[in-house]
């Protein structure tokens, strides 16, 4: 028997659907202009996606089209984890200590000990050479935020909470967002244009309780001004905040999607519900019950076509019985 080809153009045909139009994704979504360079074994430094506040030292363990999966050094390999080839959250070794940020070192090594050099001469790898980082040296123009202002950003992991926050850096464009008087397991990194994050005064304005700092002596009577004369800090400007507009993608359309739960898989997906920075994904073929949201602008999601075009597999609907794997395993 002749095995069908599956395509998209018959795909859509069959099912009267549209993909979603290139022009609603951003520039890290959307077919990419270079190719992936990054080799098995160069050593970086990368984001930590459960606990961002931190970078760590970093290995590439697999490439695949446009995409390389991460593992931590001297961790388990149950916490590798995928990024695009241009992701902001990957830096080339010594990108920290110019930075002045934090960098986890491998299990075993020592503070004041790690030289990035001798690391990678003892274990035989190699640093993963600068130019391979997209993110770097792109010119940005300042944007009014500075490390130590403070704002009104929700915590993402705790959505339904809006609290009073402070940006702890500030690099290019990105901004890392920390909880007053908490640790820094709830920090994210985001950039002006983020729903998200608001001036100092934004609830009030707008009639939503505002979460005061962890521990606030009294919570019903924090006032910011007297806040930031207690703690000798400024508000972010008010200007600052570049809110991105709704996105305008649209319910039923197709699109290719990362599946989190098996994250080396891109799947056949289509837009089962918006919000104006959200879209709820559901996975063709599948039930319903593996939808979930995501940003617009997630880099997990691509254009039809994306697949083909970086060389990455794509995981059809219903594909056939010897290679199915279903989302949640
Ligand atoms: N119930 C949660 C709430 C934590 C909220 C932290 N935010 C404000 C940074 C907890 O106590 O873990």
């Amino acid at each position: 028997v002749k095995k069908k080809t599956w395509s998209w153009a018959v795909y859509l045909e069959e099912e009267r659907a549209i993909a979603a139009p290139l022009k609603l994704f951003k520039e890290h979504q959307s077919f990419p202009q270079s190719r992936n360079g990054f080799k098995v074994g160069m050593k970086l430094e990368g984001l930590d996606p459960c606990h961002p506040a931190l970078f760590c030292v970093l290995t590439v363990a697999e490439v695949q089209g446009y995409r390389i999966r991460l593992h931590f050094d001297g961790y388990p390999e149950c916490y590798d984890y995928w990024v695009n080839a241009d992701s902001w959250d990957v830096k080339p070794p010594g990108w920290c200590e110019k930075m002045g940020l934090k960098l986890l070192l491998p299990k075993g090594c020592r503070d004041g000990e790690f030289n990035w050099n001798t690391y990678v001469k003892n274990c035989r790898g190699q640093l993963a050479p600068k130019h391979l980082f997209k993110s770097l040296n792109t010119s940005v123009t300042p944007s009014g935020f500075r490390a130590g202002m403070k704002l009104e950003a929700v915590d993402r992991k705790n959505p339904s909470l809006i609290c009073v926050a402070t940006i702890s850096a500030a690099v290019d464009t990105r901004l890392l967002i920390h909880f007053d008087n908490w640790d820094d397991t709830y920090d994210y990194w985001c950039d002006a244009s983020s729903p998200y994050i608001h001036p100092v005064g934004y609830c009030e304005e707008v009639g939503l309780t505002l979460t005061t700092p962890a521990e606030y002596k009294q919570p019903k009577s924090f006032s910011w001004e007297k806040y930031l004369e207690e703690t000798g800090t400024q508000a972010a400007p008010a200007r600052a905040f570049k809110q991105r507009p709704p996105h305008g993608f649209q319910t039923g359309t197709k699109l290719e999607a990362v599946d989190k739960r098996n994250a080396m898989l891109i799947r056949v997906t289509t837009i089962s519900d918006t919000d104006d920075h959200r879209v709820k994904i559901h996975f063709d073929g599948w039930n319903d019950e593996y939808d979930y949201w995501l940003d617009a602008d997630s880099a997990e999601l691509h254009p039809v076509g994306w697949c083909q075009k970086t060389g990455h597999p794509l995981q059809h609907p219903n594909s056939p019985p010897d290679s199915p794997v279903p989302p949640g395993q």
